[in-house]
């Protein structure tokens, strides 16, 4: 009965840091697009699921929407970057590559266009 208890714990410990380490990656992953950020929606018009991001984001695969448990990658269709001094590119390929689409500073696209609509899977500020 103890070692049950005990495995019980790590396990508990092991799921504590994996909620502590996804945010770092990309800090400010809270739900409110503030400041700073750069935020993408699913649908246009800034309408469906939605996440906020204040760092560059590699693979959309290792991300869900914050208000939902579904998967970003190839279904971003609106964005807006609430930052003030930086650029970022939307790419449709993980790590940076492929078709890409600058959002200026302060600028945001209630619909990224037939182009990009649902091909997004990185971005990266400038
Ligand atoms: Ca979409
Ligand atoms: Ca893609």
């Amino acid at each position: 009965m103890k070692r049950i208890i005990s495995l019980a714990a790590t396990a508990v410990a092991a799921a504590g840091l994996v909620a502590i380490a996804a945010p770092a990656n990309a800090a400010n992953y809270d739900g409110s697009c503030g400041p700073g950020e750069f935020c993408v929606y699913a649908d246009q018009n800034f309408n469906g699921h939605w996440a906020d991001f204040s760092g560059d984001v590699y693979n959309y695969g290792d991300w869900n929407y914050w208000d939902a448990y579904v998967n970003l990658n190839d279904s971003v269709t609106a964005v807006k970057n609430r930052g003030t001094w930086y650029d970022v590119t939307s790419y449709q390929d993980a790590n940076h590559s492929g078709g890409w689409l600058d959002t200026l500073s302060g600028d945001s696209r209630s619909n990224v266009g037939a182009s990009y609509n649902d091909s997004f899977s990185s971005h990266k500020w400038w």
